[in-house]
Order: C-alpha cells, then sequence, then structure tokens
C-alpha cells in the first residue's frame, strides 16, 4: 500500500479535511519531505491547474498523483448528478468528464464524493439512485477512454441519504455493471456507518478501489481512537494495494497533520 495526503486549492472548502491548502508546489515539497508516495489534490474545476506545472511539481518532487476530486463541482457551482433539473445535472456529467479528461493523463483516478448529492421532496431516492446510476455508467464509459477510474465514495448520513454503506455501495456498483468504477472507502464516515471497519472492507472485496485514510474524529490516523491495525490486515486480505490517502483536518496544523500521518502509516503498515 501507499501513502497520499490531500491538498485543496478551493477556497469555498475551507475548514473542510484537507491537510495543505492553496500552495501546490509547498505542498509538495513538504509532502517528498515527509516521505509521502503521492498527493491526492482538489481543484477548483478541471482547468485550474495546469497540467505541465503539475507534471513539472510531481516529477520535480518524486510523487505520483493518487486521485483528483469533483467536490468544487457542488461547493463552488452548486452541481449534482442528482439534481432536480436536467441541465444541473448535465453540467455536473461535464464537469467530472473534464476532471476525467484532466486527471487521466496522470494514471490518477476521479472521485464523486459530494457530487453524488442526496435525495429529497423533488427527487426521490429510487429517482436520484437512478440519475446517479446513469451518470457513473457514462462516467464508466469516460474513463475507459481517458484509460483511467472513477471512485465511488459513499458517505455518511449527514451529507447523503442515497449510499451510506461499503456493501450498499458494492451492491450499487454490481448491480450498474461498470468496469471502472470502484469504491472510495472514507475510514471516517465508515466509523460512523459501519458496524466494523475490517470486516466491511472484506465485504467490499474486490470493490475496494481508494481509501481515505483517517481516524474516528477526522483527524490524522492515531489522533483518534480508530484502531488501524485490523484495518491494515483486512486491506491486506482482499489484496488492496491502492493508496491510504490522509483527508484528515489540518489539526494541528497542516505540517502536523502531515508527520502524524505518515508516522501513523508506517506503523500500520509494519503491525496490519
Ligand atoms: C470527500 O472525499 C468526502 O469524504 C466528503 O465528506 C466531502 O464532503
Ligand atoms: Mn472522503
Amino acid at each position: 500500500m501507499k501513502s497520499a495526503v490531500t491538498v485543496s486549492l478551493v477556497p469555498e472548502a475551507r475548514g473542510g479535511p484537507f491537510v495543505f491548502w492553496d500552495d501546490l508546489a509547498a505542498a509538495c515539497r513538504t509532502a517528498k519531505a515527509l516521505g509521502f508516495d503521492a498527493i491526492e489534490l482538489f481543484p477548483p474545476g478541471p482547468d485550474a491547474v495546469d497540467p505541465r506545472d503539475l507534471r513539472e511539481l510531481l516529477d520535480d518532487n518524486g510523487l505520483s498523483l493518487a486521485a483528483v476530486g469533483t467536490g468544487a463541482g457542488w461547493v463552488k457551482h452548486k452541481l449534482s448528478l442528482t439534481a432536480a433539473d436536467g441541465a444541473t445535472r448535465d453540467k455536473a456529467l461535464d464537469f467530472v468528464k473534464k476532471v476525467i479528461e484532466f486527471a487521466g493523463p496522470f494514471g490518477a483516478p476521479v472521485i464523486i464524493g459530494s457530487m453524488q448529492g442526496r435525495a429529497d421532496d423533488a427527487v426521490p431516492k429510487p429517482v436520484a439512485l437512478r440519475y446517479l446510476g446513469n451518470a457513473l455508467f457514462k462516467l464508466d464509459e469516460h474513463a475507459g477512454d481517458y484509460d483511467t477510474r472513477v471512485l465511488y465514495e459513499p458517505l455518511n448520513r449527514y451529507e447523503t441519504n442515497l449510499v451510506n454503506t461499503q456493501s450498499d455501495g458494492a451492491a450499487f456498483l454490481a448491480g450498474l455493471g461498470v468496469q471502472r468504477v470502484a469504491l472510495l472507502c472514507d475510514l471516517y464516515h465508515m466509523n460512523i456507518e459501519e458496524v466494523n471497519l475490517a470486516d466491511a472492507l472484506r465485504a467490499a472485496g474486490k470493490y475496494v478501489g481508494h481509501v481515505h485514510f483517517a481516524d474516528s474524529n477526522r483527524r490524522a490516523a492515531g489522533m483518534g481512537h480508530t484502531d488501524f491495525t485490523p484495518v491494515v490486515k483486512a486491506l491486506r486480505e482482499i489484496g488492496y494495494a491502492g493508496y491510504l490517502s490522509a483527508e484528515v483536518l489540518p489539526l494541528p496544523d497542516p505540517e502536523a497533520a502531515a508527520r502524524q500521518t505518515i508516522e501513523a502509516f508506517k506503523e500500520a503498515m509494519a503491525r496490519g
């Protein structure tokens, strides 16, 4: 398994669970100095970062791009793949497609988290799930064209009412028959929704495509009460070789959260 740390370039997401903020070059330098394998990027949109600049920063620091988030589509533009209005859904799909085009050449998958939206009176749950399924089906094909993958993230009940657990997520993807969409298992959301983290990961099995490495309170691993040893054991059991990516609050400050994360990552790898 490999380590990654999040970098947000989205001012509207301030206060959110990202370690580094605003300065991509500085984030890459610190990530390298601390020994991370990769960064995970949350850009304001598909055109916000020049791919040549990003390539140079990654190469100069020996880093990979673990994944690219699309949450700015929601926090900045109020787009959602399950919006009541068809034109808004189309714009949301187009936004994610463009992020796929940006991320593909870096071999990075694209995250669908808050862009999944939620059901409400105007869009009852079965309709929202149909909209979301249709979108994931189209994004699966687009990801194929750009030789990358899509990561669908079940969120806790306070952020969506569509899919909250990994087993519901795996069943949802299985029903769609998609080839390039996997689950993003965020240990913070899982701490709220799952009976047992390790069992949930084992049950999700081959659908596990990415992991957000966060403690119970969404602080860096080791700053809450999650036991990461059984989590890593379960991931090994299912043959997971992807990233443990720190999507955590930058507390007490970004560098300390990053340093705590890499130490916890090494310890979990040694024990799990
Ligand atoms: C995104 O990765 C996530 O975990 C969500 O909680 C963001 O709203
Ligand atoms: Mn997450």
